[in-house]
């Protein structure tokens, strides 16, 4: 796959997802929101690979959407409908990860900003650099925080962190992002990568039907009764009995060997 602001390669069954727009801190110019619903939606199809990891080139993880372009529309006093741009572009593109049937780890290297939190918000896992930071930033541009960010940020930090955080759109160390919760791990610079591949190798090799339906059963549960939510754990299981993965995990087991799952 050859992109203009993405860098994707495969090793194994890990893909590597780079956002490569590093002179403005990877913002999600339109360009780069479309490249990676395409990895994503080509990654997502492929059986060859069983977990994903995202990351940015040079300091920023991403900094959110590209302002760059509002320039000349808004110094010629246009006044803008965004809906318009979300639906076409974060609306899709954040399901595409959260969605997606295998594990997606961001390996956040630096700055995070604005949709930018959303992107790593929306990924299974986070790994931070200790050099990474994060702000909500979009209350500073006078928005309120899209691309997922109101319903990712309470769930992850609790309601009153998410709120403070959302209204001053103050900055967080890497260490704070560990302590709210934002992030689930804080590694030294020159380790982020080697960690954030370790983690997805590690994932790649267990039954990615099962890592998807569990994906599946956790979105759907916060907006569930607990008997709704017993009853779609019942419907997932037949799907993931249903799996050589279940069969072999079993045996495996019971034979006291280490067990070979396939995916399938
Ligand atoms: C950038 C950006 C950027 C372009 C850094 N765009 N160039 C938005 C709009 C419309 C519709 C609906 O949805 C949204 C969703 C959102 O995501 S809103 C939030 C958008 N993001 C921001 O407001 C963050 C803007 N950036 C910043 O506040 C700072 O750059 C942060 C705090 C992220 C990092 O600060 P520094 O580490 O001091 O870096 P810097 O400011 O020097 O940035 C480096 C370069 O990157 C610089 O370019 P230059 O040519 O001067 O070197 C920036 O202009 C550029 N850049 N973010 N979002």
């Amino acid at each position: 796959m050859t992109y203009e602001q993405l860098i994707v390669d495969a090793d194994g069954a890990v893909a590597t997802i780079r956002m490569d727009n590093a002179a403005k801190l990877n913002a999600l110019s339109p360009t780069l929101t479309s490249e990676l619903m395409d990895a994503l939606a080509s990654l997502g199809r492929d059986p060859a690979v069983r977990a994903i990891v995202l990351t940015g080139e040079g300091r920023g993880f991403s900094a959110g959407a590209d302002l760059g372009a509002l320039q000349e529309p808004y110094m010629r006093g246009e006044r803008p409908k965004l809906s318009g741009f979300l639906r076409a572009g974060y609306n899709k593109l954040i399901p595409m990860i959260t969605e997606a049937p295998k594990p997606v780890i961001a390996a956040v290297n630096g700055v995070v900003a604005g949709a930018g939190i959303s992107l790593a918000l929306a990924c299974d896992v986070r790994i931070a650099s200790e050099e990474a930071s994060f702000s909500t930033a979009f209350v500073k541009i006078g928005l309120i925080p899209d691309a997922g960010s109101c319903y990712f940020l309470p769930r992850a930090i609790g309601m009153p962190k998410a709120l403070e955080l959302a209204i001053t759109g103050d900055k967080i160390d890497a260490a704070t992002a560990l302590r709210l919760g934002l992030v689930n791990r804080v590694v030294p610079p020159d380790r982020l990568q080697v960690e954030a591949h370790e983690l997805a190798a590690r994932l790649a090799a267990m039954p990615t039907t099962a890592i998807a339906l569990i994906k599946k059963a956790f979105a759907a549960a916060s907006r569930l009764s607990l008997a709704e939510n017993m009853e779609l754990e019942a419907e997932l299981q037949d799907e993931a009995g249903a799996t050589d993965d279940h069969i072999e995990g079993v045996l495996a087991f019971l034979q006291k060997r280490t067990p070979d799952f396939t995916g399938r």
